[in-house]
């Protein structure tokens, strides 16, 4: 068995619109109305991956969900067609592309019966991303079938809001190696809502088996939610033995460094203060919604947009980080605009689940060639734009359902359809 860090990827769906579904989020809310661009946004997701198998990192997919969900309308006794605009454009929304809140991953050796588990995320705060997880369930069972080495859990009752890795961090000596995991819950965001609840963490922590002993449970500061941290993954982000964050994402910092300093040898804070990186900076240019990662070359790698090299005082914070020897050691700058228009990064963009490549279904695993044969049908049949009430016209409801079928069919996924 080698245990290796896999980022699973949700491919940009060909619904991909800017509605302004999400409140809390603030990019959603600025860019509601926006025309959206679903090959490029797609296509941009895609060079992200390029970038990371160039690093010499194992890559994985999540394939986009069907849109509209027909189902889901019908639940509510209606039809694309006929629904109130906003109903449409939550059965519309491409959200599934951003992995992150797909599910929360504890990996094997974690674990009480050395099985990775993955719990789906019932993401019950938003309408639109509610209806998500049973099609990451079917995927997830799908890609991870290997009962030997995987279990999927469905999401734990919707009393209680999941929104799954993008509120958990692992902290170990190296991905292969036991970890502890932190789970970062919200109580009260102000005028947003805290999507993730103790209760839903303390759920997956017992489905995931994970020892008590090495489970944290860290409330997320308020002001962080209020400045429109609606995930911990916009304030914080762990690597192997880093934990890089905001001063202000905890609502108790010194408990939780002390605890992780007890228990992870080797473990580094690297905190950036708010008298260099306001909150607001942080937030708008997605600094810590950076994937940290180790590549083979074993350089901590921090993979931001381009936002936060447009950012002067994120910029500065990591120029000055890396030119003074800092844990993080390299700095790659990836374009993912048109996800970040909706509030998703690089980070949100990926599930990480550390796994033997080979126990995963290979139709889930990508290099360079499959890469391409994904980009070939998102070329041909992603529509290039989308206009803010466009979302229930017949011929790009077509369009949209043609160009998800095109794609299963090249990946060979028709089973998902
Ligand atoms: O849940 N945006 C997503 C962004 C999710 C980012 N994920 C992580 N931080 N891990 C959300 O708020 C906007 C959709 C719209 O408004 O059309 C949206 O759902």
């Amino acid at each position: 068995m080698s245990l290796v860090e896999i980022n699973f990827d949700g491919i940009v769906g060909p619904s991909h619109n800017y509605a302004g579904l999400s409140l809390g989020n603030l990019a959603s809310t600025r860019n509601a109305g926006d025309v959206s661009r679903p090959r490029a946004a797609a296509l941009q997701g895609l060079d992200k991956m390029r970038a990371n198998l160039a690093l010499g990192l194992a890559q994985g997919i999540f394939l986009p969900h069907p849109r509209p969900q027909r189902a889901w309308l019908a639940e509510l006794g209606t039809t694309i067609e006929e629904a109130e605009p906003v109903i449409a454009a939550n059965a519309m929304s491409a959200s599934a592309m951003w992995a992150a809140n797909a599910a929360t991953v504890s990996p094997a050796p974690d674990t009480a019966d050395g099985k990775c588990h993955l719990t789906v995320a019932n993401l019950r705060t938003m309408p639109h991303r509610s209806l998500e997880w049973p099609s990451t369930y079917g995927q997830c069972a799908l890609a991870f079938a290997d009962t030997a080495h995987f279990q999927v859990h469905a999401p734990v009752p919707c009393a209680f809001g999941d929104e799954g890795a993008a509120n958990h961090m692992r902290l170990a000596p190296a991905h292969a190696e036991p970890g502890i995991e932190i789970f970062v819950y919200g109580v009260s965001g102000g005028p947003f809502p805290a999507r993730q609840h103790i209760e839903a963490s303390k759920a997956v922590a017992r489905l995931n088996r994970l020892d008590p002993a090495r489970t944290l449970l860290v409330q997320q500061s308020e002001e962080a939610i209020a400045a429109g941290a609606f995930h911990n993954d916009v304030v914080a982000v762990a690597n192997e033995r880093v934990l890089f964050a905001h001063e202000q994402a905890f609502a108790d910092k010194d408990g939780l460094i002390a605890a992780c300093e007890r228990q992870v040898p080797g473990f580094d804070y690297v905190e950036v203060a708010a008298a260099d990186v306001p909150l607001d900076d942080a937030i708008r240019s997605y600094l810590f919604n950076a994937q940290l990662v180790t590549p083979p070359d074993g350089q901590p790698t921090l993979i931001v947009p381009t936002e936060a090299r447009e950012t002067p005082t994120v910029w500065r914070w990591i120029e000055r980080h890396v030119a003074g020897n800092g844990p993080i050691r390299r700095v790659e700058v990836v374009d993912v605009r048109q996800s970040m228009a909706n509030g998703g990064g690089p980070a949100c963009l990926r599930l990480r689940v550390v796994a033997d490549p080979t126990t995963v279904d290979p139709r889930f695993v990508v290099d360079e060639a499959k890469l391409d044969r994904i980009a070939d049908a998102i070329g041909r049949y992603w529509p290039e734009q989308i206009h803010r009430g466009e979302l229930q016209q017949p011929g790009l409801i077509a369009e949209i359902e043609r160009a998800r079928a095109a794609l299963l069919d090249a990946l060979d996924l028709s089973e998902l359809a």
